[in-house]
């Protein structure tokens, strides 16, 4: 299989779907964006903050909870991907409720002319848990919804491609990352920068940072009933994976229980060759220099 095929089924016309992203998304100053790499947490960041806005509708119970009957992508969904790929003016009506949530996998400087004005709030996800297990999980993903078996020759092209700056459809990781890093830190009232080993070292601690950043703040009356811990435990890959939703149904052609493998940080180990994992060690250092940013 081509490595420029691997997620061929859901990135089938992303760059049209750029470019009328860019030509024709009007912002809203409410409008949260969900923003990452292919395979950096996003599924994870999409529960956490559905779970978070949910909870501020103050329901009784979980049992009409958003995420029971939709997968975190079929609820907040990816500009390039699932709303501008056909339409330069789709019917956001169908995509979002208030306040909009969205998601993309465009680096920031992709959309720096359309959200130039534009004071929402964006999110972005690394992973920084181990750029190497992105590839892994990318890896695991693409063979998963092709139906293959894990392929080492087509890791040894991502391998390649990935340290020559190619290997997704969204340019270089390193300017992915540092598009959305430097923002952060100029202007941090407009992006959060959240990094998935931290969210698995200090879930509590990220999801209350999340919470702060996008003006929904747990009250101390909800820190003392347990909210915290309890949407963390709604939002685990082991309960989200367990959801019948996500069992049994698919979105963009790829069966829902795709997005759930292992999230552990250090997985790579398993799979990548010492002299693999020293080159990408290298290469990140390189084009990180300078940058303030360290894994
Ligand atoms: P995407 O780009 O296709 O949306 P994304 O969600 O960014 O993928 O990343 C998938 C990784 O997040 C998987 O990691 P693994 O392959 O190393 O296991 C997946 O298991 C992990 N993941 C998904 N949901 C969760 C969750 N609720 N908590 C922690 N990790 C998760």
């Amino acid at each position: 299989m081509a490595k420029s095929n691997i997620l061929s089924p859901i990135f089938y016309n992303t760059l049209q779907g750029v470019l009328n992203f860019q030509r024709g998304f009007q912002p809203q100053d409410t409008d949260i964006i969900l923003a990452s790499f292919p395979k950096s947490g996003t599924t994870w960041l999409k529960a956490l903050t559905v779970a978070l806005l949910e909870r501020l509708k103050n329901r009784s119970s979980n049992d009409h909870h958003l995420l029971l009957s939709d997968n975190p992508h079929g609820i907040v969904p990816f500009f390039e991907i699932d709303m501008y790929n056909e339409s330069l003016s789709p019917d956001l009506v169908n995509f979002s409720s208030f306040p909009r949530l969205f998601s993309t996998h465009m680096p920031l400087h992709a959309m720096h002319e359309t959200l130039k004005e534009s004071p929402c709030k964006i999110v972005y996800v690394c992973s920084c848990r181990d750029v190497k297990v992105m590839l892994i999980s990318l890896w695991f993903f693409g063979c998963a919804i092709h139906k293959i078996e894990l392929d080492k020759n087509l890791l040894g092209s991502m391998f390649k491609s990935f340290c020559s700056g190619t290997v997704y459809y969204y340019g270089p990781f390193w300017e992915h990352l540092l598009s959305y890093w430097r923002e952060s830190l100029e202007n941090p009232n407009h992006v959060l920068f959240m990094r998935y080993e931290e969210m698995k070292a200090k879930p509590r601690d990220q999801i209350k940072r999340l919470a702060d950043f996008l003006d929904c703040p747990f009250t101390k009356e909800e820190e003392e009933k347990g909210s915290v811990d309890e949407i963390l435990n709604f939002c685990s890959l082991r309960n989200l994976s367990s959801l019948e939703v996500n069992k049994t149904q698919k979105t963009n052609n790829v069966d829902h229980k795709n997005y759930f493998r292992k999230g552990e940080v250090g997985d790579w180990k398993n799979y990548l060759t010492p002299e693999m994992e020293s080159k990408i060690d290298m290469v990140i250092q390189e084009k990180l220099q300078g940058s303030g940013l360290k894994f």
